[in-house]
């Protein structure tokens, strides 16, 4: 017996009467009863707080490269004081144990309500009427994919059917998605309905395709989670935080820095073919954070934003160029694999992402913003520039020479400017908003003659933001000149981004309108428009939301309130957040 064996404890030592023996083993066996019956009591959300093996695997992994940014960004819910309102304390609490997140403590910290007073309906009968247009505008766009092109990523408004491309993995339904929140936020009810129907029912995710990781995350993901913060309803949820476990295993890189194509079945991860040396992208691997800390938020698992937290470190401390990002970094030795610097293409939505994340951490998150103020310090020493005609622009950099070009993409940076505008260096506020003027007009002179601008414009050879290249000359319904006219207009309420506003919406009516939907063209310059046939999902979610809220009352989605990702997917500012270093905590309860 295993008893005999025991130190110190001999048989004999053991020698009890009959009677005794049974009493001890009554009371034994009354204890092993009553412990195995516990467990049937113990709550759902301990039981069921249980994580997919992908994501242990993944954690694993992570543990060597990620357990210091933890440390540091532990959501601040631990720390709560105790007379903090009882209902957010209990579930934040929650939050971090991984169980039910509480939707209505998180609607008590929000400081306004989302669609304001009366929905963002604007005083005056010529801006209602504007934004009555948009609505339409949006109305036709969905009604034409809904007949033609249900259930594939987007609308081919000319030959009348669906595109499903190879984008998102086998993903399907993208302009649903994308949609969600324009649907809500418009009023268009019914639509929304039939939109949140067909996620429930048909929004299939065990697909086995190559996905861009960045175009899932900033479409799917965000279009999800903001579909979720703004309704309430519980499948946008669920279907976010499955679509967010398969991003996971591409970040399991000796870097930790994720590749940018992901099989979204088989979790393998490789670089785009495009990419010199098998490299990464700037705006791709740092256009994840908005929406990764959202993913730990809703699900109390801290390893979506340890994941983003470690490229954050090694972006912070690596070498960086005059203080400039390359946009190509090696996703093996965590080096810059080329010197080429954009806030265009393959840079722009990292230094979005900054500036964001610092708002969206209700402005706790100083990493970010010390990070944001240094590139823009770097990027106003190298690359601002003044054309001979006076225009501000944004230039390209290779490697210390400029090229004197700026995509229609880097005119999202006004609005960029224009946000961050309050919180650099002290006396800089009055400069960035001038900054941010300057290059919004800029952006509005490449918009002509037919007020619709360029693929990318440039401003060398007497050119001025004028596209010199045929196949530059291009428009896909693309946002951002729009979107930094409709940051600008809350910033400064100068008529004058209304009137650029809507100049555009009469140019898209007249060139981009076709019988079956919105189509980008393929010459902004041409006086006979030739089409692409192609109903892009950011029409839907970017460039209608923006024109939408440019005509509204700033009260409807508050910016104190709502951070935009990259797809104009508004994010709730999370009040719960801290750095552990910092003693500041905002107390919902006092809503
Ligand atoms: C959108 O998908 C996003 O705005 C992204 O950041 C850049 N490109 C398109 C729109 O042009």
């Amino acid at each position: 017996m295993v008893l005999r064996k025991l130190p110190g404890v001999s048989a004999s030592g053991m020698g009890l009467r009959l009677s005794q023996k049974f009493v001890f083993l009554l009371f034994l066996s009354g204890l092993v009863t009553l412990c195995f019956g516990a467990l049937f009591f113990l709550p759902d959300t301990v039981r069921l707080n249980r994580k997919p093996s992908v994501t242990h695997g993944a954690r694993t992994v992570e543990r060597s490269v990620g357990s210091r940014a933890q440390e540091e960004w532990s959501p601040a819910r631990a720390q709560e004081p105790a007379a903090r309102d009882e209902r957010v304390t209990s579930a934040a609490h929650n939050g971090e144990r991984g169980s039910a997140y509480s939707y209505e403590a998180f609607k008590t910290c929000l400081l306004k309500p989302a669609l304001g007073k009366n929905q963002g309906t604007p005083p005056d009968s010529e801006t209602l009427q504007r934004r009555e247009k948009v609505k339409e505008m949006m109305k036709f766009a969905w009604d034409n994919y809904k007949r033609y092109a249900w259930g594939n990523n987007e609308l081919r408004p000319l030959t009348r059917n669906g595109h499903l491309g190879n984008m998102f993995g086998g993903l399907r339904g993208a302009s649903i998605v994308d949609s969600l929140d324009t649907l809500y936020i418009m009023g268009l009810m019914e639509e929304y309905e039939e939109a949140k129907e067909w996620v429930q029912n048909n929004l299939d995710l065990n697909s086995n395709g190559e996905a861009s990781l960045f175009e899932v995350n900033i479409r799917y993901v965000g279009g999800l989670l903001s579909a979720y913060y703004l309704t309430g309803a519980e499948i946008f949820k669920q279907k976010v935080m499955e679509l967010g476990e398969k991003l996971l295993p591409a970040f399991n890189t000796p870097t930790g820095i994720p590749r940018g194509v992901i099989n979204l079945g088989s979790g393998t991860s490789w670089s785009w073919g495009w990419a010199s040396a098998g490299s990464s992208i700037l705006a791709e691997f740092g256009t994840l954070h908005l929406e990764f800390l959202h993913l730990s938020q809703l699900s109390g698992n801290p390893l979506f934003t340890e994941k983003v937290m470690n490229i954050r470190k090694l972006l912070n401390k690596i070498e960086k160029p005059h203080g400039l990002y390359p946009n190509f970094l090696s996703p093996v030795s965590g080096n810059w694999v080329q010197h080429h610097v954009s806030i265009g293409g393959l840079g722009d939505s990292f230094y979005e992402y900054l500036i964001k994340s610092y708002l969206m951490s209700d402005k706790t998150d100083q990493e970010a913003q010390k990070m944001y103020y240094s590139a823009m310090e770097a990027i106003e020493t190298n690359l601002v520039q003044k054309s001979p005609g006076g225009l501000t622009y944004l230039a390209e950099w290779r490697g210390g020479i400029l090229d004197h070009k700026m995509g229609h993409l880097a005119c999202f940076s006004g609005g960029m400017i224009g946000i961050g505008a309050d919180d650099g260096p002290a006396g800089q506020r009055q400069h960035y908003l001038d900054l941010a003027a300057e290059i919004t007009h800029t952006c509005h002179e490449s918009y002509s003659p037919t007020k619709l601008g360029p693929e990318a414009f440039r401003f060398d050879a007497g050119a001025e933001a004028t596209a010199t290249r045929l196949s530059d000359r291009y428009y896909i319904l693309r946002p951002e000149v729009i979107e930094s006219y409709m940051y600008m207009w809350r910033l400064t309420h100068d008529p004058k981004y209304r009137e650029w506003g809507w100049e555009a919406v009469e140019a898209l009516e007249k060139h981009c309108r076709v019988d079956a939907g919105f189509s980008g063209i393929r010459d902004v310059y041409a006086s006979t428009v030739s089409h692409d046939n192609m109903q892009q999902s950011f029409f839907l979610s970017e460039t209608l939301k923006y024109l939408y809220l440019l005509f509204s009352d700033d009260d409807l989605l508050p910016l104190e309130d709502w951070v935009f990702n990259t797809e104009a997917h508004p994010l709730p500012v999370i009040r719960f957040l801290k750095i552990a270093s910092s003693d500041r905590f905002h107390d919902c309860s006092a809503v």
